[in-house]
């Protein structure tokens, strides 16, 4: 096992996986930018190092930066939690060609999963169900694009293979729309991440958003860790995550687990990993992969009682997986709200300092967060402060518990969005489960309509 980690990342993941290795035995370092010198999880840490300044393109970007900290701290591995560098291959590949191990996958694997045609044929080829669209990119010929959409049916999206994440994408519902639409996108593709590739699939129009967890060694053993329903999101911002997903059967999610188990042993995958599917009619759809720990992760970790930040750093020292399939199991229903500092109705970025500070607790509760009473949220970051997961014996238990908790919370001194998480939980439909990736969006729109008529 390592003796010393460094930690390229900030926040509530930054105390997460310091916590990970201190259970392990493992000594921290906290590579940090001058805005987060006074943060909580810095003064925790074992060491830390000043990196850059605040921006994060000098900081938690600065991949120059990060390698000195590592070699001048003497760490043996670089953990890059999720956002920032996490997914970037060039990263990956300096970490190791500088000697240091990076937890997650092999740089050649991020790359392959980074181009989402390359993903897609993959994840075919291992049997798990994609949605149906072009056979990798789509050829220059007009002709041939407007062959592949009909053949699809209208509507389809067109997506950059370099984009992911709700980047670079377009819907189109005619034929006449649909050349301009592959050339516009296109031109945003080789701008955006350099790479001109794009593909189309099939536009499912009320889809939700289901995500498979899966955990890899380097002895080709995988496992999955249930699944996350995490529809309710907006601007691609998810809010709300839980597992189970409401109303799939277990047996279907065991089919897929497997597929995706499958697919890791077969691309030797290393590490922490989310398949992303969409799901409609009952069917499960692939669109990406994630090959970072997610925001969500905790929902998994409570209902499995799997700790996935300590076993991804397991099987990066080259550990074998602790635990076989028939070894994991679900046991009740765990919901996430992600508490950020923001207007809860305009969405607008409130940080500031925080004057009073009340976290909730009790039985089932988990609050994942490095905020405290006297905290400055920086500006110069994303807005989440905090992540509150209740875990019970059912979903209507998680939710009581969750509303409970989330009235025992007081945050003052910036704007919190727990109004709007208090109104979710009591939203009929979101109570009922099974909610699209569209719903948040169009409650908000109908709350915005009811505003103006007043
Ligand atoms: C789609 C889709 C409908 N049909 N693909 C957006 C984020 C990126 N990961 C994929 N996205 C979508 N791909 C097909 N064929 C709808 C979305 C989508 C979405 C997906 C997941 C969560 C939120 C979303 C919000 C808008 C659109």
């Amino acid at each position: 096992m390592f003796g010393k980690i460094l930690i390229a990342n900030r926040g509530e993941i930054a105390l997460r996986i310091q916590r990970a290795c201190r259970e392990l035995g493992i000594k921290t370092v906290v590579a940090h930018s001058e805005a987060d010198r006074d943060a909580k999880y810095v003064k925790l840490a074992d060491e830390s190092v000043c990196i850059g300044p605040a921006a994060s393109s000098q900081s938690y970007l600065n991949i120059p930066a990060i390698i000195s900290a590592a070699e001048v701290t003497d760490a043996e591995a670089i953990h890059p939690g999720y956002g920032f560098l996490s997914e970037n291959a060039d990263f990956a590949e300096r970490v190791e060609s500088s000697g240091f191990v990076f937890i997650g996958p092999r740089p050649e694997t991020i790359r392959l999963m980074g181009d989402k045609v390359f993903a897609k044929a993959a994840m075919r080829a291992a049997g798990v169900p994609c949605v149906p669209g072009s056979e990798g990119a789509l050829p220059d010929d007009p002709k041939e694009i407007l062959k592949t959409a009909k053949a699809i049916g209208y509507p389809v999206i067109i997506k950059a293979a370099g984009g992911g994440g709700g980047r670079g994408m377009r819907v189109v519902h005619t034929e006449a729309a649909l050349v301009n639409a592959v050339t516009m996108t296109r031109a945003e593709a080789l701008n955006f991440f350099g790479n001109p590739n794009v593909y189309m699939e099939k536009y499912l129009e009320n889809p939700r958003h289901i995500e498979i967890q899966v955990l890899a060694d380097s002895h080709r053993n995988a496992v999955y860790l249930g699944e996350r329903d995490c529809s309710m999101q907006r601007r691609h911002q998810k809010i709300i995550e839980e597992s189970p997903a409401p109303g799939v059967l277990s047996r279907h999610v065991t089919r897929i687990g497997e597929r995706c188990a499958d697919a890791c042993r077969r691309i030797n995958y290393r590490g922490a990993g989310t398949f992303e599917f969409l799901y409609e009619n009952r069917q499960f759809y692939f669109i990406e992969m994630n090959t970072r720990i997610q925001v969500e992760h905790p929902v998994t970790e409570l209902i499995t009682g799997i700790d996935i930040v300590q076993e991804q750093i397991r099987v990066a020292a080259g550990e074998k997986l602790r635990f076989r399939q028939r070894e994991i199991d679900v046991r009740g229903h765990a919901i996430e709200c992600r508490i950020n500092a923001e207007d809860p109705y305009t969405f607008v970025p409130f940080p500031g300092r925080i004057t009073l500070y009340h976290p909730p607790g009790g039985p089932g509760i988990r609050v994942d967060s490095h905020i405290y009473q006297g905290y400055t949220v920086p500006p110069h970051y994303d807005s989440m402060v905090a992540k509150v997961i209740a875990h019970g014996d059912t979903r209507q238990q998680a939710i009581q518990r969750m509303r409970i908790a989330l009235s025992e919370m007081s945050i003052e001194g910036i704007k919190t969005n727990i109004a709007l998480h208090q109104e979710l939980l009591h939203d009929a439909n979101f109570v009922d489960g099974g909610t699209s990736i569209h719903y948040l969006e169009k409650k908000l729109a109908a709350l915005d309509e009811v505003k103006k008529n007043d």
